[in-house]
């Protein structure tokens, strides 16, 4: 692990753009659920009953109770050591990009700035009706379903679901930040989900060193230059740690 930890440095330091991929994982130390594995959401949730287009239009409310649940979890929580460790990392290099699959916006308030948000995020309603997107941070709503503050329709939350697809200024932005980038970490996420899961691919066709930091292998790990397993609220900051220089 040490070992990992050393030659991940080395590769970071030699690097002057880095592109992040963030999922579930990088938050799991802030107390919050991932979708997957043992403790995830989805082992007591379907998304299609609650993170599909059908499902909200079938019930609109049941799908709002299970967001209002979500953000008062999140608004109870802080960030972690790795989400920190990012935002500082930000300030260090010329170049950098955090696509992040999360909609909690925990990277944010860690003060991460340059984020690309893949699937949306959770305290944005989008009107379903003239597409205003309002901030709110209500937990919990005075009314659910929220409607538009602009003409009183429906509100949804502002993300993507199954089946539908990321908005094309995101996948460019995205796009963009592989191509450019030398190295590209892919942080606490399962890689399961399209189209977020080819991202590494794309980098790897493209020539870019690839780290994954992951509590547990992924079906991508093989493909990587480096993958380390361990907390990324852990290895982050380790990684990330200006060695002290005596003079
Ligand atoms: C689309 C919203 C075009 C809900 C989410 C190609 C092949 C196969 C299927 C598809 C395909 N293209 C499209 C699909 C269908 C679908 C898809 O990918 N399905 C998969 C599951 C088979 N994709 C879509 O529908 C996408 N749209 O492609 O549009 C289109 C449209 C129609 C028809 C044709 C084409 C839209 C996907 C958006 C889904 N939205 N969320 C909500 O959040 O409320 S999904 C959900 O998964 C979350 O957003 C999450 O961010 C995302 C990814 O999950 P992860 O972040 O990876 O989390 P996970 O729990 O899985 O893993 C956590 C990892 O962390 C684990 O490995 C764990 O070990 C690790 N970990 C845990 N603790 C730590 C840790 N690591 C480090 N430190 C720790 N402490
Ligand atoms: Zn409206």
């Amino acid at each position: 692990m040490e070992e990992k930890i050393l030659e991940a440095k080395r590769i970071i330091d030699d690097a002057s753009n880095i592109t992040v991929l963030s999922g579930a994982g990088i938050s799991a130390e802030s107390g919050i659920p991932t979708f997957r594995g043992e403790d995830g959401l989805w082992k007591n949730f379907r998304p299609e009953d609650l993170a599909t287009p059908d499902a909200f239009s079938k019930d609109p409310k049941l799908v709002w109770e299970w967001y209002e649940w979500r953000r008062k979890l999140i608004k109870d929580s802080k960030p972690n050591p790795g989400h920190y460790a990012l935002a500082d990392f930000e300030q260090q290099v010329s170049d950098y990009t955090l696509i992040t699959q999360n909609i909690d916006g925990l990277h944010q308030l860690a003060g991460s700035r340059n984020i690309v948000e893949m699937h949306g995020n959770l305290w944005q309603i989008r009107c379903t009706s003239c597409g205003n997107i309002e901030q709110n941070f209500e937990v919990p709503f005075k009314e659910l379903p929220p409607l538009c503050k602009n003409c009183n329709s429906l509100g949804r939350p502002n993300i993507v679901w199954f089946g539908e697809v990321i908005p094309m200024p995101i996948i460019d932005k995205s796009l963009m930040a592989i191509e450019n980038c030398q190295v590209m970490l892919i942080i606490g996420t399962s890689g399961v989900v399209e189209p977020a899961a080819s991202m590494g691919l794309i980098a790897k066709q493209t020539g870019k060193t690839i780290i994954e930091i992951n509590l547990e292998p992924t079906p991508n790990s093989n493909f990587y230059d480096l993958s380390i397993n361990g907390k990324s609220g852990e290895i982050l900051p380790q990684i990330f740690r200006k060695e002290q220089t005596s003079n």
